[in-house]
This record gives C-alpha cells, structure tokens and sequence, in this order.
C-alpha cells in the first residue's frame, strides 16, 4: 500500500503516539511550524511522515505492508543540505513474526535498486523513541566506493536514514497488540537520496525552478 495521509497534523499523530516525550528538542517551536487553531489541540505541520503511520495503525487492519511518501516541514534556514519543506519516505511492515533481520533484508534489497547491486549497506545502533532497537543505516559511498573520500569524510560509508522495531509503546497507543504483531519501520529524506544519486550539489536547485536544471531530468 502506498499511504498518503494530511500535512497539517495534531500533536498526538505527530509526537505523542510516537512516544516522543514532552521535552523532546524536536517539539520546540525552534524546529516544528505551529498552526494557530485555539484550543483544544495543539495543530503543527507534520516534521515526519510518521503521523501517517499511526493512522494505519490505529485503523486496525492487519498486516500492515505500507510506504508513506510525503512533504514534511521543519523550521531550518535554506543552505546547500537543508530546506525548510522537504520529502520523506518511509515504510511500515507489521505482520506475525517479523524480525530485525527482515528489516536489514528490506533496506538492502531497496538501496540496491536504487543505486546499483555494487552498494554494500550497514546498520549502525541509534535511538529513536518509537523503534526499539533502532539503527541508523548507511551505504558504502558513491563517489569512492568505500575507499575514504571528502563526501564520506574518510569512513567509506554515507548515512541515509534511520530504522528499527516498532516500539511496543506505538502498538500500545494505537490499539494493537503488541503479543500478537511485531513490526519494522524505517524513513530517510528523499531529497538528500537525489542529491547523492544524481551528483546535485545543493538542495535549493530543486526549487528554484531554473530550466536548464529542470531540463536535465
Ligand atoms: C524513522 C526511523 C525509524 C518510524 C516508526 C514509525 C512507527 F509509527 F511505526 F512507529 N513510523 N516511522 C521510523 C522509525 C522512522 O525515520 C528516520
């Protein structure tokens, strides 16, 4: 399924049922718009395509096999590698006995399509609130092939997005039973992936509408 949910959310789909605390940096109106609506709820625009997810959960219907792609929002200064409007995409599989390694089989399988079957991927331990374990996964660089390079700053490998299993606290919010479904979600922007794929040196050229930029695709 290929979900597609609003842009302008409420507090809970896009922070609370994700079990992102009260303090959290990434609620601060420093990075998240607000949307003056008055009581009773806190309105903001989405700042992941997560919100989306927690919809499917909660409408129940089990297994779950989605990618949600969509612009999301965040209160950044335009430069070379930030807009303030960007686009993720991110999966969501629930099913009886899904594990951890087929999510390391979905990411590779994806990044080989997407950048060729040379691309080796890795996963590297992260923290998420809503994924336990979480992993950030990266792929060998592009532009070096692993060797060390300026773009990869000497490591060989580029980070793309995060990932892991479903926290059972994002089960227990949406109503789904966590000794029944297991689950993986992973995300990155799609924006950064073009930038690598086809050698785009800043991001804010895809919005500038210049046609010799736009002609080249
Ligand atoms: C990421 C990384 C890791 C994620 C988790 C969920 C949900 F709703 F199922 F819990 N949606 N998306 C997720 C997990 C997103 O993006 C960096």
């Amino acid at each position: 399924e290929i979900a597609e949910g609003t842009e302008v959310e409420t507090d809970w789909y896009n922070f609370q049922a994700l079990d992102i605390p009260l303090d959290h940096p990434a609620r601060s109106s420093v990075d998240t718009f607000f949307v003056d609506m008055g009581e009773p709820e806190t309105v903001l625009l989405r700042t992941h395509t997560s919100p989306v997810q927690i919809h499917l959960l909660e409408r129940g219907a089990l297994p779950i096999y989605a990618v949600v792609p969509g612009r999301v929002y965040r209160r950044d200064t335009p430069d070379a590698t930030h807009l303030p409007v960007f686009h993720q995409i991110e999966g969501l599989v629930v099913d009886h006995g899904v594990t951890f390694g087929d999510l390391a089989g979905t990411i590779d399988t994806f990044v080989r399509a997407i950048f060729g079957s040379n691309v080796r991927t890795r996963l590297r331990p992260a923290y998420f609130p809503f994924t336990e374990p979480s992993a950030e996964f990266e792929i060998s660089c592009t532009i070096c092939d692993g060797a060390g390079c300026r773009t990869c700053a000497l490591t060989g490998w580029i980070e793309l997005g995060g990932c892991g299993m479903v926290n059972p606290a994002v089960f227990e919010a949406t109503g789904v039973d966590a000794e029944k479904w297991t689950g993986f979600a992973f995300g990155f922007g799609i924006d950064r992936l073009a930038i690598m794929r086809h050698g785009i040196a800043d991001l804010r050229s895809f919005i500038e509408n210049d046609v010799r930029f736009l002609n080249q695709f």
